[in-house]
C-alpha cells in the first residue's frame, strides 16, 4: 500500500487536529445520523488515554467515538478521493455523513476507503467508532472479561497479556488524498545487486487501475539526476555504479512512476528505495556481502501525553540518540511502527527488524526455565485456546504489503515471545512463516523472537527461523542480583545454541534490568544504575566470545508505560534512557562499546 504523498497529480489533506471525542458507556445506542453528543475533545494523532486527568476515560475498555467535520475543495471533487487511516487502535468502524463506509480490525496497520460516493457539498461529518478490546482472537492477545453493574450496564475489561499499556485511539495521521480516476495503485521494488561489479538490476512492478498508454519508470539519484529509465507495468532497470544503502550510511534512489495517456502524464508517484543485499549464511547476517553486527534496541512507541500516538520529534530525537551511541538498529517491538518512522529509518540508515503485533501468545507465563529443562514434551493450553491464526495471517499480509519496499527492513519478526516450546507451536507457526516468505518480494530472513523458556532443547520452532533471536534475562528475572552465575548461564546457553544450529546466526533481541534513574548503590544492587551497567558489561563479555553471535539489541531504549503490577513502578524501568530521554549512567558505557564496534566486519 502506497504512503500518501503530494505529487504533480495528487493532493493530500491532513485531518490531524482536535476532534470531538466520547467514550461509549453503552447506556443507549449512539445514533450516527446525528452529531456525536459530546463536548469532550481529543487531539489526533495520539492516544486518548493521557490527554485527560479523568481516570474513567484513561482506563476505559470498550468503545470510543471520534468525530470531526471537513470540506473538500470543489476543484478536487472530480478526482478520486481516498480517506486513509495510518492506524486506528484496535478496531474501527468509519462513518461518513452517518453512513458506514469502512471497517478495519488490527491497530497498527493502515487502511483506506474511497469516499467520492459519500461526500456532500460543504461540510462532511466523519465519525469513527473504535474498540480497544483485545481477546484470544486478536493481536496483541488480551484476557477479556465482562460483568454487569447494578444498572445492568456491561462493564468490559482487558487484562493485557503483554507488558505495555494498552494505549488506543487514532494513533496515526488521518488523511484524504486525491488521485486521478486512472491511477497508480501499488509499486513493488526488488533490487538485485551484483556486488562485484556494483551493478543493480531493479525489478519494478506497477499495479495500475485504468488504461494507460505507457507506464514510465525513471530512477533518480539523490541529486535528482536521472540514472535509468524504462517502460511497462513489469520492468527491470539497470543501475550502473550503484550507490549502496549501507547501515548508518543510507543512499536512497527515487523511482518516479508515471501513468501516461495521449502523451500526457495522468498520474505520478515517487517511491524511495535503497539498494542493498541481505543474506544469512554460515552463521552470519550479511548486509552487502559483509557480516553485519546489530547494535541497538527494542523500543516502544511511547511518549508522554501522545502515548502510542505518532510523535515525530521524539522519533527524530530517538534516532539521534541512537546514532550518538553508535547504535545502528532497532526492532519494532511489539507491533508495526508508524510509516513515518519507517521512512525516517530508511533515510537515516537504521537497520530494522520489523515485527508484527503478535505478542502475548502464551498462556502459562513463567520464567521457570527448569520446568523445561526437566525434559519431556511440554504442553500448556496456549495453542488449544488461542484463536489468533486468522488475525496473524492478516497482520503478516498487511505488514509486508505496507513495508515491502523499505530498505531499512532486513528481517521480519513473526512474533514476540510466543509459547514456541509448547505442543502445537510448530503446527501454528509453520504456515505463518510460509506465508511471510511467499509474500515478501525481497525474500528477507524471518525470525521468531523467543522467550527464556524456549531453550535449545525445548524450543519447537527453531527450524523455521533464519536467525535465532533471544530475549534473555539472566541476572534479572532469574539469578536476580547474581551476575556471576548469570554470566555462566548466558555462556552455557549461547554455546548450546551455536552447537546445535551452527549455521544460524544468534542475536539478543532483549536483555535488560529495571533501573531507577538516580538510584545508586555502593554494592551494585539491583535497580541501581551501577547494577544496570554491571549487567551490560557481563553480557558484552560473553557476546564477544561467541563466534555466531551477530547482535545485541537491549531492552529497552527508554522507560515506558505498562499496566499496573507489583513488578512495575510507574511502568517498566529497563530503559537506558528515562521516558523523557535523559540518559542513565549505562549510556556512557554502551556508547563507548558501540562506537568501537564496526557495523560491518566485527566478527569476520
Ligand atoms: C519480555 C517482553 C517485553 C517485556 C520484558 C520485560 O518481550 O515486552 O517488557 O520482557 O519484562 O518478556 O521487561
Amino acid at each position: 500500500m502506497l504512503y500518501p504523498i503530494a505529487t504533480d497529480s495528487r493532493v493530500v489533506m491532513d485531518l490531524s487536529g482536535v476532534w470531538k471525542f466520547m467514550i461509549d458507556k453503552e447506556v443507549e445506542p449512539i445514533e450516527v445520523s446525528q452529531q456525536l453528543p459530546t463536548n469532550e475533545v481529543m487531539a489526533v494523532p495520539a492516544s486518548f488515554n493521557d490527554q485527560t486527568p479523568i481516570k474513567e476515560i484513561r482506563e476505559h475498555s470498550g468503545y470510543i467515538w471520534y468525530e470531526r467535520e471537513f470540506s473538500v475543495a470543489k476543484a478536487l471533487r472530480n478526482e478520486r478521493l481516498v480517506l486513509r487511516f495510518g492506524s486506528a487502535t484496535h478496531e474501527a468502524w468509519v462513518y461518513l455523513n452517518g453512513k458506514e463506509i469502512s471497517h478495519h480490525k488490527g491497530g497498527f496497520t493502515p487502511f483506506e476507503v474511497e469516499i467520492n460516493d459519500f461526500l456532500v457539498e460543504g461540510s462532511n461529518r466523519l465519525t469513527v467508532r473504535l474498540s480497544n478490546l483485545l481477546d484470544y482472537t486478536t493481536l496483541p492477545v488480551g484476557n477479556y472479561s465482562e460483568k454487569k453493574d447494578a444498572d445492568g450496564r456491561v462493564i468490559r475489561n482487558v487484562d493485557e497479556n503483554f507488558d505495555f499499556f494498552n494505549f488506543a485511539g487514532l494513533h496515526r495521521p488521518v488523511k484524504i488524498y486525491s488521485t486521478p480516476r486512472e491511477y497508480i495503485e501499488d509499486i513493488v521494488i526488488v533490487p538485485e545487486v551484483d556486488l562485484n561489479v556494483k551493478k543493480a538490476d531493479v525489478k519494478i512492478s506497477v499495479k495500475t487501475t485504468g488504461n494507460f498508454d505507457e507506464v514510465r519508470v525513471t530512477i533518480l539519484d539523490e541529486e535528482g539526476k536521472k540514472v535509468a529509465q524504462a517502460s511497462g507495468n513489469e520492468t527491470n532497470v539497470l543501475i550502473e555504479n550503484v550507490q549502496l544503502w549501507q547501515p548508518l550510511n543510507a543512499f536512497l534512489y527515487k523511482a518516479k512512476v508515471e501513468g501516461i495517456k495521449n502523451g500526457e502524464m495522468v498520474d505520478v508517484y515517487e517511491e524511495l528505495f535503497g539498494v542493498r543485499k541481505v543474506e544469512v549464511k554460515n552463521g552470519k547476517f550479511l548486509i552487502n556481502g559483509e557480516p553485519f553486527y546489530f547494535k541497538g534496541f527494542g523500543k516502544h512507541e511511547d511518549t508522554y501525553v501522545n502515548g502510542r500516538g505518532l510523535n515525530e520529534a521524539y522519533n527524530v530525537l530517538d534516532i539521534n540518540l541512537m546514532k550518538k551511541m553508535g547504535a545502528n538498529s532497532l526492532r519494532t517491538s511489539h507491533y508495526p511502527y508508524s510509516e513515518e518512522m519507517m521512512r525516517l529509518c530508511d533515510r537515516e540508515g537504521i537497520v530494522v527488524i520489523d515485527e508484527t503485533p503478535a505478542v502475548g501468545l502464551m498462556l502459562s507465563f513463567t520464567f521457570d526455565v527448569s520446568l523445561l529443562e526437566k525434559g519431556g514434551d511440554f504442553a500448556d493450553d496456549t495453542w488449544k485456546e488461542l484463536r489468533t491464526a486468522e488475525a496473524h495471517k492478516q497482520v503478516i499480509r498487511e505488514l509486508i504489503d505496507r513495508d515491502k519496499n523499505h530498505a531499512c527492513v532486513v528481517m521480519w519478526s513473526i512474533a514476540n515471545e510466543a509459547a514456541t516450546y509448547s505442543q502445537g507451536a510448530y503446527e501454528y507457526f509453520e504456515p505463518l512463516f510460509n506465508l511471510a516468505r511467499e509474500l515478501d518480494p525481497q525474500k528477507r530472513p524471518c525470525t521468531n523472537v523467543s522467550i527464556m523458556m524456549a531453550t535449545p532443547t525445548a524450543d519447537k520452532c527453531t527450524d523455521l527461523v533464519d536467525v535465532i533471536a533471544l530475549n534473555r534475562y539472566y541476572g534479572w528475572y532469574v539469578q536476580h542480583g547474581d551476575l556471576k552465575t548469570a554470566e555462566e548461564k548466558t555462556r552455557q546457553e549461547l554455546l548450546a545454541w551455536q552447537e546445535k544450529y551452527p549455521d544460524k546466526p544468534i542475536m539478543y533481541t532483549e536483555y535488560g534490568a529495571d533501573t531507577v534513574a538516580g538510584f545508586h548503590s555502593a554494592y551494585g544492587e539491583p535497580f541501581s544504575e551501577e547494577y544496570q551497567e554491571d549487567y551490560y558489561r557481563i553480557n558484552s563479555k560473553v557476546f564477544d566470545e561467541i563466534q555466531n553471535f551477530v547482535g545485541e539489541q537491549l531492552w529497552n531504549f527508554a522507560d515506558f508505560q505498562t499496566k499496573f503490577g507489583i513488578m512495575r513502578v510507574q511502568g517498566n524501568k529497563k530503559g537506558v534512557f528515562t521516558r523523557s530521554r535523559e540518559p542513565k549512567m549505562v549510556v556512557r558505557y554502551l556508547s563507548d562499546r558501540w562506537n568501537n564496534i564496526p557495523n560491518l566486519g566485527y566478527k569476520k
